[in-house]
């Protein structure tokens, strides 16, 4: 039996869990993942071209690969995630209320997504490669009310928001909305989806907002070590198609990573760099 995705019959074959590296932490580096043999390497670095050979031929990939950098163009983006000398990257400031956020001149992006999706986890593992930098996770669900701004030297702020959904107030979701419309120098939001899950409501609201606020976005599917792979990959089309069919601000290639093995990590390091104007050579 064939299905739009054509996958079906892959979904019932028995594919491995992704198996975690015995030392996952050495791969926060892609120094350390280029020395990986190719098979390894590309199922961190590029997760999705690695899942793509289960899909069968009649199935669209031209969005799969908009943003397409080489090893090399990730190793160089990388640097940027690395202090040395003056590019120091540290948490900068918090901020409860909107008008308490500083006046940044550096391109910023922001991550935002519900409670639980990943999201400290993602940030953390973005960072890995900054020793002793504090993210703080909290352990209650909706209990980071606070936005928190990391400086990753003159290049950029990245901003952590609070999450939505489960027990989250409204004014929650009143200070994201307001900074997400109203931040003259954000760049992107990456708004995390639970890859193990797939889009859920407060997702969905989350999707409306960035819609109405204008500014582009991004869908990063998170726990991708969750999910077999071609469960994993029938989400990944399904959010695609989602995409293509329902929004118009979105970038049609949503990125897929695990913070527990690294996958994507490198991948969405060097999209940063991208958007933020520190990688001129990628467009
Ligand atoms: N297996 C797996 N678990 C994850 C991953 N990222 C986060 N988690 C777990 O999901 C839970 C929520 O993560 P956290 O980063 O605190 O979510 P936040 O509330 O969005 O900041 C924690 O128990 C994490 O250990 C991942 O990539 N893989
Ligand atoms: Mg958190």
């Amino acid at each position: 039996m064939k299905t739009i995705f054509g996958i079906t019959s892959l979904l019932h074959t028995r594919f491995p869990v992704w198996r975690l590296h015995r030392n996952a932490a050495s791969l926060a580096s892609i120094q350390e993942v280029m020395k990986l043999q190719e098979k390894r390497r590309g199922s961190i670095v590029f997760p999705v071209k690695d899942m793509e050979k289960l899909l069968s031929s009649d199935v669209d990939k031209t969005n799969f690969r908009l943003f397409d950098p080489t090893l090399e163009e990730i190793a160089e983006a990388e640097r940027l995630f690395r202090p040395a000398g003056k590019h120091v990257i540290d948490y900068f400031t918090s901020a409860v209320r909107l008008d308490h956020a500083p006046e940044l001149q550096q391109p910023e992006v922001c991550f935002i997504g519900r409670s639980n999706v990943g999201k400290s986890s993602l940030i953390k593992a973005l960072f890995a490669l900054v020793p002793g930098i504090e993210v703080r996770i909290s352990k209650t669900p909706g209990h980071t009310k606070k936005m928190n701004f990391f400086k990753v030297g003159k290049a950029f702020t990245l901003v952590d928001m609070p999450g939505y959904g489960y027990k989250a107030p409204e004014d929650f979701m009143e200070m994201v909305e307001g900074y997400v419309q109203e931040r003259r120098n954000l760049k992107r939001t990456f708004l995390l989806v639970d890859g193990s899950i797939g889009i859920q409501k407060a997702d969905l609201i989350a999707v409306e907002m960035c819609e109405e606020s204008g500014i582009p976005y991004v869908i990063v599917m998170t726990k991708m070590d969750r999910s077999r792979p071609a469960v994993l990959l029938t989400q990944f089309v399904q959010i695609q198609d989602f995409i293509k069919s329902q929004t118009l601000g979105c970038f049609p290639q949503p990125f897929v990573v695990s913070s527990l093995h690294f996958s994507g990590i490198h991948l969405l390091r060097c999209f940063i760099a991208q958007v933020t104007g520190n990688l001129p050579g990628i467009r």
